[in-house]
């Protein structure tokens, strides 16, 4: 129930908070750690997490800036759709 309401918020306001929330340490992107332990909340595996944050990984930095996790997040939503 948690996980599903979670990846339902699309909105930009939304998004830009849950990205906040998940930016523990404010940097502006999100390390691999931050998206793990986010993501472990929604029942996704470790090694499932860090697929993902390398597929939206555009510019190669290893983390997630706010672009690439608009993506990131929306991929998340679709896999726990289905
Ligand atoms: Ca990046």
């Amino acid at each position: 129930m948690t996980r599903h309401l979670f990846c339902n918020l699309n909105r930009q306001a939304d998004l830009t908070a849950i990205f906040q929330k998940i930016d523990r340490d404010a940097s502006g992107s999100i390390s691999v750690d931050e998206a793990r332990a986010a993501l472990r909340q929604m029942d996704f595996e470790d090694d499932e997490t860090e697929v993902l944050v390398r597929l939206h990984d555009r510019n190669g930095d290893g983390m997630l800036q706010f672009e690439e996790f608009v993506q990131f997040w929306k991929t998340c939503g679709n896999l726990q759709n289905e």
